[in-house]
């Protein structure tokens, strides 16, 4: 059975009811990335930057994984150890479709952290917006991202790596298929359009429907 590391971005979410980040607008969600998802912006402005992440969550509430996600789960039911699924995203669809093996990298939602303690807290109600001991466990841009030790260790014994809904726009994320291909992996990308980074396949489509196919095609092989 190969090694496979799979990296997920907002894409995997999107056909659940989650919106992407980078929307026509470029904007995320009516915000300025630099208003909501820096360090500096939570400073400058901690009640917006909680409400932010308060409406993300309550919204995390009314969505359910999609086929995808069940997809991935079935994945490493067969495989184990021998999968292991990086996301950048903070929802935890991955969680409830039932993977386990995962490196949430840019943290999560239903987590909070105490700002001057560093105590993490699950966390799925509001914070009060004028709160400022807690912060969302979430990693902000120019904060280092979680557990890339473990992903770089993934990534080099990796047989096959597939990024999944991703645009490509984020480092260290959008290094990962460089580095798995420079260890000898296969790569292999799901998107509706291809992103910038080069990859062996790609395969063309939305998630629910090409995630599924994936799967099953490598359970066939194995
Ligand atoms: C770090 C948490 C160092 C918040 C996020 C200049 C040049 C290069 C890099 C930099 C630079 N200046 C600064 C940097 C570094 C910076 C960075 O990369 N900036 C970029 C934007 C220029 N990175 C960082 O700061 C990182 N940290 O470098 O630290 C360091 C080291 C030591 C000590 C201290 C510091 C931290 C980055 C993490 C930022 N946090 N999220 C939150 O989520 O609220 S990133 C944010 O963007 C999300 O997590 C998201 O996951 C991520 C990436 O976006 P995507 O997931 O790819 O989503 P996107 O909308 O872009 O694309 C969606 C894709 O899905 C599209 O391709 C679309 O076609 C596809 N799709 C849509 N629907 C479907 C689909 N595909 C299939 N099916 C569908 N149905």
């Amino acid at each position: 059975m190969p090694n496979v590391v799979v990296l997920t971005g907002s894409g995997i979410s999107a056909e659940s009811g989650l919106s992407t980040f980078r929307g026509p607008d470029g904007l995320w969600e009516g915000h300025r990335v630099q208003d909501v998802a820096t360090p500096e912006g939570f400073a400058a402005n901690p009640v917006l930057v909680h409400r932010f992440y308060n409406r993300l969550r309550r919204r995390l509430h009314e969505v359910e994984p999609n086929a995808a996600h069940h997809a991935l789960a079935k994945l490493e039911a067969a495989l184990g150890h021998q999968m292991h699924l990086v996301t950048q995203n903070i929802d935890d669809l991955h969680q409830r479709a039932g993977s386990t093996q995962i490196t949430a990298m840019h943290g999560e939602l239903n987590t909070i952290r105490n700002i001057a303690t560093g105590q993490l807290l699950s966390w799925t109600h509001d914070v009060v917006e004028t709160d400022q001991q807690w912060r969302p466990h979430v990693v902000w841009f120019g904060e280092r991202t979680i557990g890339l030790e473990t992903v770089a260790e993934k990534l080099a014994q990796a047989d096959l790596f597939v990024a999944i809904g991703t645009s490509g726009t984020v480092y260290p994320a959008n290094q990962f298929a460089a580095i798995a291909k420079a260890a000898g992996a296969t790569t292999v990308e799901i998107n509706l359009k291809p992103s910038e980074l080069a990859f062996d396949q790609t395969w063309i489509g939305p998630a629910t429907e090409q995630v599924p196919a994936l799967v099953d095609a490598l359970l066939k092989d194995s």
